[in-house]
């Protein structure tokens, strides 16, 4: 899979984002097409900003207190990668899928109480580049996931309603890309300055068990594909696609970060109705042209 990802990073302007400790992986056969021209095309509205990519493969155990505090990102965008915590949450280390060598994420347990402990990753840009902004481009982010039963309640006095993959943006924003897996369903939601598109799978996520979750922009339409695998090791992927335009995603703050596991704020501390996610996750990626 590194292999893979360095020969796309060589044809095209990859964005790596090597969390150093925790790496999160893009890998899927979206390397197919990672091969873009990275030249700007001024005049049309489909603006070529070059393939750039995120991600956090993780392959190493946290350096300390068994929490991990960053991530290595092996894509080449250039952005900085830490944790951001609240009520003394953590992001510690768990096992990846089907049991092979390496690590994922394991975010904190349900809790629904209003000081619960809370962990999210953050990625922001590194320079004055807004790395993390598709603008009109088409892109794609996902990640794997295993989502533990319970992960929310909905009942009056529970702060934890839901479960947040990867976003960037709150959902009132000018501008979102989110990923969730809200009971049992895995959706995606695109809003830019055109409108909003929000497109959810079909497949009846069970907790306990892994599964590739991305979402794809294009300029008329938003595509969800959610794969799983059978127990003899072939996987298998449903796809679900909206149309509609969703147009450019210019946030109204470059500093806007993009996390993982639950909700930031705008300045990148954890918000307090965090829809955090109660699981695992690995090999995440968001990947731009
Ligand atoms: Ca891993
Ligand atoms: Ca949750």
């Amino acid at each position: 899979m590194f292999a893979t990802l360095s020969v796309a990073c060589a044809r095209a302007l990859c964005l790596t984002l090597a969390i150093a400790t925790v790496g999160v992986s893009l890998a899927y056969g979206s390397d197919a097409d990672a091969g873009r021209s990275g030249e700007q095309t001024p005049g049309t509205d489909q603006i070529r900003l070059g393939t750039r990519q995120v991600e956090l493969l993780v392959t190493k155990a946290p350096p300390r207190n068994g929490k991990y505090r960053t991530f290595t990102n092996t894509g080449s965008g250039s952005v900085r990668v830490s944790v951001a915590t609240l009520n003394g949450g953590a992001l510690t280390a768990g096992n990846e899928r089907d049991g092979r060598p390496g690590y994922s994420i394991r975010t904190p347990r349900f809790n629904p109480s209003t000081d619960a402990p809370r962990a999210a990753v953050k990625i922001t840009n590194a320079t004055a580049t807004d790395v993390l902004n598709p603008r009109s481009a088409d892109f794609k982010f996902g990640a794997d996931f295993v989502v533990d039963d319970p992960s929310w309640r909905t009942a009056s006095g529970s702060t934890d309603n839901g479960d947040n993959l990867v976003q960037r943006g709150l959902y009132g924003d000018a501008s979102q890309y989110k990923l969730q897996v809200d009971r049992d369903v895995a959706t995606c939601r695109i809003k830019g300055d055109l409108g909003t598109v929000e497109v959810s799978s079909e497949v009846n996520i069970q907790s306990g068990r892994w599964y590739r979750v991305r979402c794809r922009r294009l300029s008329r339409s938003v595509t969800i594909s959610v794969t799983s695998w059978r127990t003899n090791g072939t996987r298998h992927t449903d796809t679900d696609t909206r149309n509609g335009r969703t147009g450019d995603m210019t946030p109204n703050r470059p500093s806007w970060p993009f996390s993982v596991g639950g909700k930031l704020r705008a300045g990148g501390k954890v918000h307090p109705s965090t829809d955090q996610f109660n699981g695992r996750i690995d090999n995440v990626f968001l990947k731009i042209g």
